[in-house]
């Protein structure tokens, strides 16, 4: 019997490579991977009831191995083949992102990895769009565009031939792991050498920048990694002191007591020095972003926090060079004291999901416990119950992160046009509900504390 690497230590290996590569591509990416880890460190410090927490639910270890990235895909092939290049590490396509309602035109998907363990050996997960050339109005540049798309290989022989081995092995072994991690990396690497003429370029970056960017290099390049903080007012403050630029305003909910869903800010890309056809030019695409994630909604709470984000812009527009910065936070704060602030007004109006563990009292009287139901466990102290954390992302907040290193002078519109059976047919598979997912997550862990609970179930 051939031993197999785990796809979730591949997903590790691969992780940290990437991060290992933009350090030394985008230097500001290793700065602000060091604020963040200062923050984390402090705000651990300052905060035993979190420190605490994260222990208990076994998630203290992933918060500083905790990144994500993004890249931009130019045709069905290639997001087919990075469905089974993401498979091999043990990532899956989560959700579905249009993104032409912020008039970008792409549709996303995430690739991460799902199940509690997995996402606790390494949450490592990667955005990725698919530019939707049919938006692109002028036909002759489409027909340019697609053309030069289906001209180049973004991955290499090698990769191609042990994702197929990976596939009819059932695996990888521990050298071909280390051999596809490498093979792999070559895909998102930066390529100072466009595809294309500097006259293309330009007509491509007028239809959109979004557009330059994909159809110009010879590979998605990762645009962005992103890691995780605790504090993520104090690493937006603490920035500039690093002469770091940051974007105006965080995106997403407000500071809260108990953090919903995902807040995300990030710095201006970097302008990088480019060869058309050995013509000197250059790009911006590549920056840095940071995020704190809070507590997963259902439905019903996805609902307000929509209603209550629209509401917000509806009273103040964050203007992109941040001259109502203040009005705009202080918006967002009075608007969301309608969403409730407390573990039990959550639970109550079903606004967001839970995780279900037992406590030491529990684990004290495993299979001991009779006529109890899940909620008088709970008010006994039997079972404790922690938010669970979102794993994914919000299209407004991840127009703004596109938006703002785009520039703000991108004149061109799309109307909003989703189109996820589209998208599902050129990845290949079906993308999985978030929703639907985390419901489980609920259901089975509630589910699996009363049976430890329980006289003769176990
Ligand atoms: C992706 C932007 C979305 C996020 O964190 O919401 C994203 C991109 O710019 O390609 O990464
Ligand atoms: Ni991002």
């Amino acid at each position: 019997m051939t031993q197999f690497a785990h796809p979730d230590d591949i997903r590790s290996r691969f992780s940290a490579a990437m991060s290992a590569m933009y350090r030394t591509e985008v230097p500001a990416y290793g700065t602000l991977m060091q604020i963040v880890s200062d923050v984390n460190d402090g705000v651990l410090a300052a905060n035993a009831q979190l420190r605490s927490d994260l222990e208990q639910t076994d998630q203290l270890s992933r918060i500083s191995e905790e990144r994500h990235g993004a890249i931009r895909l130019g045709t069905p092939q290639e997001l087919a083949t990075m469905r089974r290049l993401f498979a091999v590490m043990g990532m899956q396509p989560v959700g579905y992102y249009d993104l032409t309602e912020a008039s970008v035109p792409v549709h996303s998907t995430a690739f991460r990895p799902v199940g509690e363990d997995a996402l606790r050996r390494n949450p490592f997960r990667v955005f990725t769009s698919l530019l939707r050339l049919d938006l692109i109005s002028d036909a002759a540049l489409r027909d340019t565009a697609a053309k030069v798309l289906a001209e180049r290989q973004i991955y290499t022989p090698r990769c191609l031939e042990l994702i197929d081995l990976a596939e009819s092995q059932g695996g990888l072994t521990e050298a071909q792991a280390d051999e596809f991690v490498a093979e792999a990396l070559e895909t998102f690497r930066w390529h100072p050498e466009a595809n294309v003429s500097a006259d293309l370029y330009q007509r491509l970056h007028d239809a959109h920048r979004l557009v330059a960017d994909v159809v110009s290099f010879k590979g998605p390049h990762i645009n962005h990694l992103t890691p995780r903080t605790l504090d993520i007012d104090r690493v937006q403050e603490l920035m500039p002191e690093h002469g770091i630029d940051p974007k105006a305003v965080i995106e997403g909910p407000p500071r809260r007591a108990f953090p919903i869903l995902l807040r995300q800010t990030s710095f201006k890309a970097l302008s990088e020095a480019v060869s058309f056809d050995g013509k000197d030019g250059s790009h911006t695409a590549r920056f840095g972003e940071i995020e704190a994630r809070g507590q997963a909604l259902t439905p019903v709470g996805r609902a307000l926090y929509d209603a209550l984000l629209t509401k917000t812009r509806e009273k103040v527009r964050p203007a992109a060079d941040g001259s109502n910065t203040d009005a705009y936070m202080a918006a967002l704060q009075e608007t969301f004291t309608a969403f409730p602030d407390t573990l039990e007004g959550i639970r109550e109006d079903s606004l967001g999901y839970f995780e279900w563990s037992l406590t030491d009292k529990g684990r004290a009287n495993a299979g001991q416990i009779a006529g109890l139901d899940a909620e008088q466990l709970l008010a006994q102290g039997y079972v404790r119950i922690d938010p669970i954390v979102y794993e994914d992302f919000l299209p407004v907040s991840a127009a703004g992160i596109f938006q703002s290193n785009l520039g703000d002078d991108d004149a061109q519109e799309f109307a909003a046009s989703p189109n996820q059976q589209r998208f599902e047919t050129d990845l290949g598979a079906k993308v999985l509900n978030e929703f639907d997912h985390y419901q489980q997550i609920e259901d089975a862990s509630r589910a699996a504390c009363v049976a430890a609970l329980t006289k003769g179930a176990a």
